[in-house]
């Protein structure tokens, strides 16, 4: 028993690492590594965060195996010793973590004013938003402007958000847009919060009743991504799930044109334009 609790303390941390470097080989890790130029820097946030809990967790770890194999005994009746503790190291272990925290804190505010303040978004997708995004039990609903619209200015946008347009497009559960450029969507919902989550661009937002929120995104390779929900949302939650298609910007206008055609589309053939007089 004496050689017990040192070997199962020393057992986690080795555990954690082998865990850990199988992980991706199996497919525990993420599912691909982040899709878009900023994900990446959210992903380094990870990886640092990751290895400083590492650090601190196998420290922990190596100092109780360390004190209970070198202090344990077997001997009965033999006393430890017994501290009334060290302000010194009672310090220690109180600034430095503080120390570590206010460093993340500080360091990832870069990355956090991007995703998420609107006065470091993108001049050219705020002005041309992609689409307004209405999350919904159990779907997302996408409205684009009508192919080629251009906004004048905010209040333009603002107007569009309130009072749909007659020739806005419309569909369901299957974003598309250009890659490698920034957009930006407008996201709501109708009913309760939903939370708009791309996990392969590591873009996350809540949709909040009562708000209109903009996120932007950008997807560095042409590719289909999830869009899933993220916020538990009633019980169909776990169908709730779209697609992002990431493609050209020709094939994206392509796509626009070809739906909007097809919701305008009333069943009569479109007219055969005939010279006057031919054929008679
Ligand atoms: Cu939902």
């Amino acid at each position: 028993m004496r050689r017990f609790w040192p070997l199962f303390f020393l057992a986690w941390p080795i555990i954690a690492i082998v865990w850990s470097w199988m992980a991706p080989h199996y497919g525990w890790w993420f599912h691909m590594p982040a899709q878009s130029p900023l994900g990446q820097e959210i992903d380094n946030l990870f990886y640092l965060i990751l290895i400083i809990v590492t650090t601190v967790f196998v420290g922990v770890n190596l100092a109780l195996f360390y004190v209970l194999w070198k202090f344990s005994s077997d001997t009965p009746g033999e006393k430890g010793t017994f501290s009334h503790g060290s302000h010194i190291l009672e310090m220690v272990w109180t600034v430095t973590p503080a120390g570590v925290l206010l460093f993340i804190s500080l360091y990832q505010m870069d990355v956090w004013a991007r995703f998420r303040m609107v006065q470091t978004f993108d001049k050219q997708a705020l002005a041309h938003p992609l689409a307004e995004v209405t999350a919904r039990q159990f779907e997302w609903r996408i409205r684009y402007p009508a192919p080629g619209r251009n906004f004048k200015n905010k209040a333009e946008i603002d107007e569009w958000l309130k009072h749909p347009s007659p020739d806005d497009v419309y569909t369901v559960n299957d974003l598309h847009c250009p890659a490698n450029k920034k957009v930006l969507i407008h996201l709501r919902t109708e009913d309760v919060l939903h939370s708009f989550f791309i996990p392969d661009l590591r873009v996350k937002q809540d949709a909040v009743p009562g708000l209109v929120i903009p996120v932007w995104f950008e997807a560095s390779k042409r590719n289909q991504y999830d869009l899933i929900c993220a916020e538990l949302c009633g019980w169909g939650h776990y169908k709730m799930k779209g697609r992002i298609s990431a493609e050209s910007e020709a094939d994206f206008a392509k796509y626009l044109h070809a739906l909007a055609q097809r919701q305008a589309d009333d069943g009569v053939p479109a007219k055969v334009e005939t010279k006057e007089g031919e054929g008679h």
